[in-house]
């Protein structure tokens, strides 16, 4: 018999890096036989830690998928139950990686280092797992660690994250096992008591359904059976946050992790449904969809995870919420009218994959070598379904950037190639043509792109050299001004005539640009007028004191000549360029600089130097939030071309432990030294019919 919807799980696996997440993923994989030994993150043999980068730095680096099947509790059943697992990276750096398994599970399992509590990570992804609906469980893992004290640690969730987070197990043994407090309560625990916590938790369950809170208070207890219902709800409503403790590497705690899993974590049908947009071609306003976890329905999956393995090709990682997928079913991409053709579906283990013939709501699996899908997409099968979308995932914006050239002339069409399967598979990367011609490369840190790099230098055996990019400088005008050109020509045959007046405002900062024509009378015709526009943006775009486009302009052309016989497309275009520069040159034009900004999270005790180092670039302190003991977090705004060093010197302020990001915030006038500088090391290209 196939699996049914009511025996899938989807969980996915957040937190701090370090947690134990990946060990966690291969601690389950084992208990449940899939395979048939834990490998280790030390060793590299872990299944979902399979790139050599990963083996290497012992972390993850990208977003694994581990489908296991497992007898679990369901055994009474004889059933079986398939659980999808979901492994992400816990740095920061690699958040466009961990941040789309949201978008693919009923459950966000927030793992954290029993050593280390509450960090960062764990608290960015209780808050997101909650704004998206997601069931909640927090995993404390590495309990077998010395110097824990989990019963403090169990306080300070509470505190942070509430009191509806509540023990389904207790440590026991001196943190050598666990004691059941939900199904069978029963046994000692190394603190608080097996009662008190099953009291809680039954407290907590029925205050989501009177009908059962009425039978509790009649007979002082209710069964497990008659909870189930209630639990799911109350997970569904956030209104219980279960907490369970593990040690991966000793065992204790994951058999009963397996056992939640199979019996307490939502099925496809008891999570919160993930909001889909239909947003009609035809301009009508956008509708929520909700899609229903129906195998009878129309098919719609979404990718969330591109993979290009240099032997298997292209891999599409995605779920389905809706319909059920065949292996060769004809399948649409979005408003794509082309089907694409999917042989096979796999479920993944790491890097492993199975065959299967078919995928049910709730399935997470790929599909091979197609290489029309991309991150993001909804693949369906019924023309209906043709213009929905998902609600997208809020991902960081990458700003950290880095000018990338190949060492070896000849590369650039390989780097071109390269730098486009980097992007597919990761959408915090970002790839730019700057004006000042330059390869740019962004992500979310430092990290980031230094893995990104040596990825290119390892698999793909090119060899780039990196530099900080060129800032991208503006220029604008800051007084009113009147231009004025005549172009007249004659050679020979045909002449050349134009003659343009306009007059140039500044807008306010943001503005861009304007193009009014006012021409009265016909003296410009009509038919030039686009001419004198494309004259004036050509100079928008080269800029006019430093080599950096202008911004925040209106032009308005108010008056011109034309001749019936010598008047041209070229001859306007070129007056229109001339008027314009003739104008900038009396509307003390300027550069404008980016200001960005900044959010530093640093050690408590380095918080003096580093307002310090931002000062010193002048930057302005906006603010300043300790959210833990410890660390404080710093807002600031600095212009960019201060920043250019600031990572190392943040390290080196901070012995390693400061972070920082960045986000474009807006454009200021450079100060006056500045200026100069820029401008002197302009030298304006020549231009064949001045
Ligand atoms: N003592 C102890 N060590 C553990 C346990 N779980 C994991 N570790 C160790 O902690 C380190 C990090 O484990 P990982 O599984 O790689 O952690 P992760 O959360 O996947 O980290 P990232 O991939 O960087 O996000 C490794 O050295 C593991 O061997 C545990 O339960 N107890
Ligand atoms: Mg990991």
């Amino acid at each position: 018999m196939g699996i049914r919807l009511k025996d899938i799980r989807t969980l996915a696996l957040v937190g701090q890096s370090g947690a134990g997440k990946t060990m966690l993923a291969e601690a389950l994989l084992a208990k449940a036989g899939a395979i048939p030994a834990a490998g280790s993150v030390e060793r590299g043999t872990t299944a979902c830690d399979y790139l050599p980068m990963e083996k290497q730095l012992q972390h993850s680096l990208k977003l694994a998928v581990a489908s296991f099947e497992t007898a679990g509790a369901n055994r009474e059943l004889n059933g079986r139950t398939r659980v999808h697992l979901l492994d992400t990276p816990g740095y920061p750096d690699m958040l466009g990686h961990s941040l789309p398994a949201l978008a693919a599970v009923e459950t966000a399992a927030v793992v954290i280092n029993a050593q280390n509590g509450i960090e960062m990570m764990t608290q960015r992804f209780m808050q997101w797992a909650a704004k998206r609906h997601l069931d909640r469980i927090v995993i404390v893992n590495r309990i077998d660690a010395d110097n824990v004290d989990l019963e403090a640690l169990l306080g300070k969730i509470q505190d942070a994250f509430g009191k509806e987070c509540l023990p389904l197990n207790l440590p026991a043994g001196g943190r050598t096992r666990v004691s059941d407090c939900f199904f069978t309560p029963s046994g000692e625990a190394d603190f608080s008591s097996v009662d008190e916590a099953h009291r809680r938790l039954v407290d907590q369950v029925v205050e989501v359904d009177e009908k059962l809170m009425a039978l509790y208070l009649e007979k002082g207890e209710v069964s497990p059976e008659l909870l189930h219902d209630p639990l799911e709800r109350a997970m569904r409503e956030g209104h219980l946050v279960p907490v369970v403790f593990t040690s991966a590497k000793t065992g204790a705690g994951v058999a009963e992790l397996l056992d939640v899993i199979v019996r307490l974590l939502p099925n496809p049908t008891e999570g919160n449904p993930p909001v889909y947009f239909n947003t009609p071609a035809d301009g009508s306003a956008a509708s929520e969809v909700q899609a229903i976890p129906d195998p009878t329905r129309h098919a719609l999956a979404h990718v969330f995870k591109i993979e290009i393995d240099p032997y298997l090709g292209r891999l599409a990682v995605m779920r389905v919420h809706q319909g059920r997928l065949t292996p060769g079913g004809a399948l649409y991409i979005g408003e794509g009218r082309k089907p694409i053709k999917a042989g096979h579906l796999y479920l993944l283990r790491g890097k492993t994959q199975t065959e299967i013939g078919e995928a049910l709501p709730g399935d997470i699996c790929c599909v091979a070598k197609v290489d029309e899908i991309q991150y993001d997409h909804i693949l369906h099968d019924s023309p209906e379904d043709a213009h929905i979308h998902a609600e997208p995932l809020e991902l960081p914006n990458p700003v950290f950037g880095l000018a990338l050239s190949s060492k070896k002339r000849g590369d650039e069409q390989k780097l071109s190639d390269v730098l486009h399967r980097l992007v597919a598979e990761d959408p915090c990367l970002r790839i730019e043509h700057t004006q000042a011609n330059e390869t740019v490369m962004r992500g979310i840190g430092e990290m980031h792109l230094r893995t990104t790099l040596e990825k290119v230098k390892s698999q793909f055996k090119l060899e780039l050299d990196t530099r900080p990019p060129s800032v991208p400088y503006r220029e604008t005008i800051s007084a009113k001004a009147e231009g004025h050109s005549r172009h007249k020509k004659q050679t020979g045959g045909a002449g050349q005539f134009g003659e343009v007046f306009l007059r140039i405002e500044p807008l306010p900062r943001g503005k861009g640009f304007e193009f009014v024509d006012s021409v009265k009378g016909g003296v410009i015709p009509n038919q030039f007028i686009p001419a004198v526009e494309k004259g004036v943006r050509g100079v928008m775009h080269h800029g006019f004191l430093a080599g950096y486009p202008l911004q925040d302009i209106r032009v308005i052309v108010y008056d011109g000549k034309h001749h019936a016989v010598d008047s041209k497309e070229v001859a306007f275009v070129s007056a229109g360029r001339k008027a314009f520069i003739d104008a900038l040159a009396k509307a003390r034009a300027l550069v404008l600089e980016p200001v960005v900004n900044v959010g530093v999270t640093a050690p408590e005790q380095a918080m003096g130097d580093v307002t310090g180092e931002i000062s010193a670039r002048r930057g302005h302190i906006k603010g300043s939030d300790s959210p833990r003991p410890g660390t404080v977090e710093i807002t600031a705004q600095a212009p960019l071309s201060e920043l250019e060093n600031f990572p190392a010197r943040l390290k080196s302020l901070t012995s390693g432990q400061g972070s920082y990001s960045l986000e474009f915030s807006h454009y200021d006038p450079a100060p006056a030294p500045l200026q100069q500088k820029l401008v002197a090391a302009h030298q304006p290209a020549a231009h064949a019919d001045d």
